[in-house]
């Protein structure tokens, strides 16, 4: 019989009207009552790790979660954790760094919809997070709408509607239509060695969306607050302005300082390639680091946790130079 364990922290899934608004508050038990269904051919444990709306998870939360999964995971078949959807693809992706080689699957789902609703989409996603977690797969996913995303590549798109997730320049690795659950094996995560806990994070780090005519004293006010990252969200394809005021030259600088940088782009679709155009190709002499196809999330805790592994930027480097669960596409 397969073991699964559903870990719930908050969200909006887990939430009921307060005087202030929706709050989380059902407990795990409540969450599984709610599905109106059972599966004898498993053996569902449930803990309630955390009761928050996920405005509220930040790196410690992260940490929490982390460190638990780690504790539990050798007793279990499969792990879903409910969790509030707006910062969702942030955890998400900082977990898939900070369990490295995860032997088990993580599903990570919530809804748009209070559970206690009678048309809430939460039963759904909790379903078939539990169908996902039984298959023989491995890793940290985002389970949402009915479409398993991986982690690094799930991106909160909307606020209101039920696809509120898209996978961003990868396909979903698994999809439920009229043949059920299926997955697409090429997409999977597949672990190559033993796992690791890996939770020390750097949270010295900054998600910058470059905008015309911003001021370059902007990365002096960000090296004088001793942040020790950078994830820039340029232009396009790969462009950062060096005319009038030269941001290219302060990044050298900031570069020279031991500040790591991640060039990405502000685009959601599609890869950055700076060395298409000469806005782009001055910044990649300058020593920065390319985040090529990645989201702002990945690339934003991604550094996190390089950042936490080595102070030095050309480690940090090496780390962006290679794909660990399929968050970049290397040329
Ligand atoms: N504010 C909620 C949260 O992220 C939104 C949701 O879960 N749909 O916790």
């Amino acid at each position: 019989m397969k073991r699964i364990l559903l870990l719930t922290t908050g969200g909006t899934i887990a939430s009921s009207q307060s005087e202030e608004g929706l709050v989380p508050s059902l407990t795990s038990e409540e969450i599984l009552s709610y599905l109106g269904w059972h599966d004898e051919a498993i053996h569902i444990d449930c803990e309630d790790l955390l009761r928050l709306d996920s405005s509220n998870m930040q790196p410690e939360e992260w940490v929490i979660i982390a460190r638990r999964i780690a504790q539990v995971y050798q007793d279990y078949d499969g792990i879903v954790l409910s969790h509030g959807t707006d910062t969702m693809a942030y955890t998400a992706s900082a977990l898939s760094f900070m369990l490295r080689n995860l032997p088990i699957p993580l599903m990570i789902t919530g809804s748009q919809l209070p559970l206690i609703h009678p048309l809430s989409d939460g039963v759904d996603n909790i379903r078939t997070a539990f169908q996902a977690v039984q298959q023989n797969i491995q890793g940290v996913y985002i389970c949402f709408d009915r479409k398993i995303m991986l982690a690094t590549r799930a991106v909160k798109v909307r606020t209101m509607n039920f696809d509120a997730f898209e996978s961003v320049n990868i396909e979903p690795a698994g999809i439920v239509d009229a043949r059920g659950l299926h997955f697409r094996e090429d997409l999977l995560i597949h672990v190559d060695g033993a796992f690791k806990l890996e939770d020390q994070l750097c949270t010295d780090v900054f998600l910058i969306k470059l905008t015309p005519g911003m001021n370059p004293g902007i990365f002096d006010a960000l090296t004088h607050m001793q942040f020790k990252g950078i994830v820039i969200e340029a232009f396009g394809a790969g462009g950062i302005n060096f005319i009038r005021r030269d941001l290219i030259s302060k990044l050298e600088e900031i570069v020279q300082k031991g500040i790591s940088v991640v060039v990405c782009s502000q685009c959601l679709y599609e890869n950055s390639d700076f060395s298409i155009y000469q806005t782009g190709q001055k910044v990649l002499k300058k020593g920065v680091i390319q985040g090529y196809d990645m989201t702002s999330e990945a690339a934003l805790t991604k550094l996190m946790w390089a950042l936490g592994k080595t102070q030095n930027p050309y480690e940090v480097k090496k780390l962006f130079e290679t794909s660990f669960v399929h968050e970049i596409t290397l040329k």
